[in-house]
């Protein structure tokens, strides 16, 4: 094994726990690297981008250092990684010291090549997403990924002269399959029609982060840091890091594409470094119904969450599977429901479950011998290493079901029940045990754990060796069977996670009598009700009666603003700092201009109105149930 092979997924953000995104992304990351794995050396790096401002501002609002947060929820994403059976051969952290020497290395390469200078930086910023936006960029006044009020800075910097490299870039994107899929390209292709700006990379006003190493006052721009974690990851500055530079493929999704088609390639070549090979962007993952996931919706997706309902090999194999790699798709229980139960539970384990059956009661559990191939070569291996190599992950699960389809088939077809010729049996279930272990080598990188289980009940020894020279019919020499179960049990009801909810309701509030005129318990719980803490009070420029307040709601990141009618009834010093109740999960209005993305809870007698605020103090974002 000369060849190697590198692939990189982003680092997460830890400023809160990770969602099903994240967990998407690396288990495409982990199918690929462990499909390479097969007949090339692979290193696959994953990790966590741990400075910045949002990070910062997260652990301020939690009173915790940026420290202690980040090692908090840290543990979540590493935990998430060992739930979900992701093989990373590093699990980086940009605060690791190893990174900060290579994040040094490389800016000073390049200020020697005279690329960077000093300037002073004015201009808008999205802490959401840790970029700057020029006016244009903006789409009503918001950062046009967060629909988010941006903050003015206006402080020294320096600068990194990315201009210089716009042609080169160009020419380096349309030669060769660097940005993928092709429409992906073609955005950013267009987006460089325009003359690229020198980037700010260092910034004053906060601290959480590497200092420059050539002006120790100014902290290195939070994407200036974390793009060099795929250096810092094969031993950069060393030279061993050629091993496996270029990287072969960094793995991200579509709101990160910018950062890493345009300004890490530059930075690359600014440094004399070759750019990576391929910058591959997925699909982004939705909740039920194809709605984007958001935490004032409520419908963020918890990867450690829904583990606990359904088998691990059963989600991984649902999202390969379901979703076209490279588009965005949905999460959807009763889709991977119906998945588990037909493909997996019947398709593939019955196909092992018949052929075990078989051999247990005929043959005492003795695999037979080698006889003449009539199903192994129906199974193209060439076509799903193809779409392996296209990226086509989805594609290549396609393939291989219809060879378990196949195999199927042939049981149906040949009838071994009522074979009585003890040669001819032993033919079909050996072709059954072969097609098996074939099905078992290329599951592998989607299904790791159901790839093993198959090779422990045919009994096959060293199984972790077996790779693509080992697909070849009769290559392996059986004994007897392992231990034999079935591999999927059915999983009876849709939405099992529903079920077990009600079933949570109904011990902690009782079984409901059905009136007409009243709510169910569910139906009240839609509500989303959270204390908040009023932060900043604003007279509406516009009304005189309504304030424009910003809430704490505990989410971390920011506050949410709301237009309320009480002027006349509370001046601004009886507001600050009070907790209120509030209606979080609303629809957002417009109240004469300004936005307001929630309500606040007050009671109305005659005109008088008074707010509703918790009895005694409490964290803030509790939910009231
Ligand atoms: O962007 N579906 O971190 P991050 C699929 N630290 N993928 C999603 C997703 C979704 N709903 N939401 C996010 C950062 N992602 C930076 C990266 S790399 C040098 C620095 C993807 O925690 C997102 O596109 O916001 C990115 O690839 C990864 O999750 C981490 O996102």
């Amino acid at each position: 094994m000369n060849k190697t092979f590198f692939i990189s997924t982003a680092i997460d953000y830890p400023s809160g726990p990770p969602h099903l995104g994240h967990c998407y992304e690396k288990i495409c990351a982990d199918a690929i690297a462990r499909w390479h794995r097969l007949d090339k050396k692979v290193h696959f790096s994953t990790g966590l981008d741990e400075h910045g401002l949002k990070i910062q501002r997260s652990a301020e609002k939690e009173k915790k250092s940026p420290e202690q947060f980040v090692e908090e929820i840290g543990k979540l994403f590493l935990q998430m990684c060992k739930g979900y059976n992701i093989s990373y051969d590093d699990f980086i952290r940009t605060t690791e010291k190893r990174h900060e020497k290579a994040v040094n290395h490389i800016l000073k390469s390049m200020h020697k090549k005279g690329d960077i200078y000093k300037g002073n930086y004015e201009g808008m910023y999205c802490v959401e997403c840790e970029n700057y936006y020029t006016e244009k960029d903006l789409v009503n006044g918001n950062c046009p990924v967060h629909n988010k009020p941006v903050e003015v800075i206006k402080e020294e910097s320096y600068f990194f002269r990315m201009s210089k490299y716009q042609d080169k870039l160009i020419e380096y994107i349309k030669k060769n399959k660097f940005v993928l899929p092709e429409k992906k390209k073609n955005e950013i292709l267009n987006r460089l029609k325009e003359p690229l700006k020198d980037l700010s990379i260092t910034r004053t006003s906060f601290s959480w982060g590497i200092p420059f190493p050539l002006d120790p006052k100014h902290i290195i721009y939070v994407w200036g840091d974390a793009l060099v974690n795929y250096l810092t990851t094969i031993g950069y500055p060393d030279n061993k890091y050629k091993k496996f530079w270029p990287a072969n493929i960094h793995l991200i999704g579509s709101d990160i594409v910018w950062h890493h088609a345009v300004v890490w390639p530059t930075m690359l070549m600014s440094a004399g470094i070759k750019p990576p090979k391929t910058v591959f962007v997925h699909g982004f993952i939705n909740a039920e119904g194809g709605v984007k996931m958001s935490k004032s919706l409520g419908n963020v997706i918890d990867p450690l969450e829904i583990i606990k309902y359904y088998p691990l090999d059963s989600i991984r194999y649902f999202l390969l599977r379901e979703i076209p790699f490279g588009e965005d798709g949905s999460f959807s229980e009763v889709k991977l429901v119906e998945r588990h139960n037909q493909e997996l539970a019947n398709d593939l384990g019955n196909l092992l479950r018949r052929t075990t059956v078989l051999i247990e009661k005929n043959l005492g559990g003795k695999i037979p011998q080698k006889g003449k191939d009539e199903l192994c070569k129906k199974l193209n291996l060439k076509k799903i290493s193809d779409h392996m190599e296209k990226l086509e992950l989805h594609n290549a699960l396609s393939e291989l079901w219809k060879f378990i389809n196949e195999s199927n088939k042939y049981v149906n077809d040949k009838e071994p029940w009522n074979v009585k010729d003890k040669k001819k049996l032993g033919d079909i279930l050996y072709n059954l045990v072969e097609a098996l272990r074939l099905t078992a080598i290329m599951l592998k990188p989607f299904m790791p754990g159901t790839s093993e289980e198959i090779a422990k009940q045919l009994g096959i020894k060293d199984f972790e060796k077996q790779s693509l020279k080992d697909m070849r019919y009769g290559k392996y020499k059986y004994s007897s069977l392992g231990k034999t179960k079935v591999l999927f049990e059915k999983i009876e009801v849709i939405q099992k996670k529903a079920k077990m909810e009600e079933e949570r309701m109904t011990e902690e509030h009782g079984k409901e009598l059905y009136m007409e005129d009243k709510i169910s318990f569910s139906e009240f719980q839609k509500i989303d009700l959270r204390v908040g803490k009023i932060t900043k009070i604003q007279p509406h420029p516009k009304a005189d009666k309504l304030y424009i307040l910003m809430v704490d709601l505990g989410e971390g990141e920011h506050d949410v603003q709301l237009v309320a009618g009480i002027r006349q009834h509370y001046k601004e010093e009886e507001l600050l700092g009070k907790q209120i109740v509030v209606v979080r999960n609303l629809q957002p209005a417009v109240l004469r201009g300004v936005e307001s993305e929630g309500m606040l809870l007050a009671a109305e007698f005659k005109g008088k109105i008074v707010l509703i605020s918790p009895e005694k103090e409490i964290e803030t974002g509790a939910k009231i149930r």
